[in-house]
C-alpha cells in the first residue's frame, strides 16, 4: 500500500506554501492535522528548493525545523527531514527522524552519506543535476528516463559505498529537479524501472509546475492538488512507495479508489 508523505515546509519562500508554517507552534499544528488526515510519514524541511532559491544556513535550517521534529516524533509521528545538509541530518535524527531525504542524493554535501552511514536511518535519494538556481539550465537529456535511473544508480551505488545499507535507500526521480514540461511526464512514465533493482520508490509532484503547464498556469491551488492526487494514484498504481504531497484528503481519496480498481 502506497504511503503518504505530508509536506511540512518551515520556510518563508517554498512556492506553494512559503511562509504559511515559518513559526513552529503553526507547523506543529499544521503537521498534527496532516496526520489526522491520514498522512503516514511527515516531511520536515527548513530549506527552499523551489526554483532560483538560494541556500539557506545550517543554522538558520536547523533552528526551523528542530523545535518542529522533537514535537512530532514524541508524538509517535514518523518523521523525516528534508535537507541537503549533513548537519541538519545528524541534528534532526537526533531530535527524533528518521528518514533522511536529501533531494539531491548526496550531491551538495559531501559529508551526507557517511553522516548517514552512522546514524542508521533511511535515505531517499533524489535526482539532482545542481542547485535550484541552475537546474533548468542541466536540464538536457538524449533519453531522460534512462539517465535519470543511470544518474541514480550512480547515486545509489555511492551510498553503499558510504556505508548504507541498501536495503535503507529510498530512490525519488526528483520530479521538477533539473526537469522541463514534458521531461517529467517521460520520467513519470518509467516509474517502475527506478524501483527495478528493488528500492523504495517516492515520488513528489504535488503542487509542481509542470502540472499546472498541463491544466492551467492560472490553476490555483484547489486545482492543482486535483491534479496531484491523480499523479499520485497513477503513482501508486506504477509502484511507488510513498507520495510526497501538500494536501492530504485529495490524495488519500485518490489513493482510496485506485487501490478498490485494483482489487
Ligand atoms: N520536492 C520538493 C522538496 N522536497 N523531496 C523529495 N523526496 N521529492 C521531491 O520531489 C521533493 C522533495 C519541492 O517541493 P516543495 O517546495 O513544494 O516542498
Amino acid at each position: 500500500m502506497t504511503l503518504i508523505m505530508g509536506i511540512v515546509n518551515v520556510t518563508p519562500d517554498s512556492f506553494s506554501d512559503g511562509g504559511r508554517y515559518l513559526d513552529p507552534d503553526t507547523a506543529i499544528a499544521h503537521a498534527r492535522s496532516l496526520r489526522e488526515q491520514g498522512a503516514d510519514l511527515l516531511d520536515v524541511g527548513g530549506e527552499s528548493t523551489r526554483p532560483g532559491a538560494r541556500r539557506v544556513a545550517p543554522r538558520v535550517e536547523q533552528q526551523r525545523v528542530l523545535p518542529v521534529i522533537e514535537a512530532l516524533a514524541s508524538e509517535g509521528a514518523l518523521v523525516s527531514i528534508d535537507t541537503m545538509n549533513a548537519a541538519t541530518a545528524a541534528a534532526a535524527v537526533d531530535a527524533g527522524a528518521r528518514l533522511v531525504n536529501d533531494v539531491s542524493g548526496g550531491l551538495a554535501d559531501p559529508e551526507m552519506l557517511a553522516a548517514v552511514a552512522d546514524l542508521h536511518v533511511d535515505i531517499a535519494l533524489g535526482h539532482w543535476r545542481g542547485p535550484s538556481s541552475e537546474m533548468y539550465a542541466r536540464a538536457d537529456y538524449t533519453d531522460v528516463a534512462r539517465e535519470v535511473a543511470d544518474e541514480l544508480h550512480e547515486r545509489v551505488g555511492a551510498a553503499v559505498a558510504a556505508g548504507i545499507n541498501p536495503s535503507r535507500i529510498v530512490v525519488d526521480p526528483g520530479i521538477g529537479f533539473g526537469k522541463r514540461g514534458v521531461q517529467n511526464w517521460q520520467t513519470l512514465r518509467a516509474l517502475p524501472v527506478f524501483g527495478a533493482r528493488g528500492h523504495r520508490v517516492l515520488v513528489g509532484t504535488s503542487r509542481k509546475r509542470f502540472l499546472a503547464e498541463t491544466i492551467g498556469d492560472d490553476a490555483d491551488l484547489v486545482r492543482r492538488d486535483l491534479a496531484t492526487a491523480v499523479t499520485s494514484a497513477l503513482a501508486a498504481g506504477a509502484g511507488a512507495w510513498a507520495v510526497r504531497v501538500h494536501d492530504v484528503p485529495t490524495t488519500r481519496d485518490a489513493l482510496a479508489v485506485a487501490r478498490a480498481w485494483e482489487s
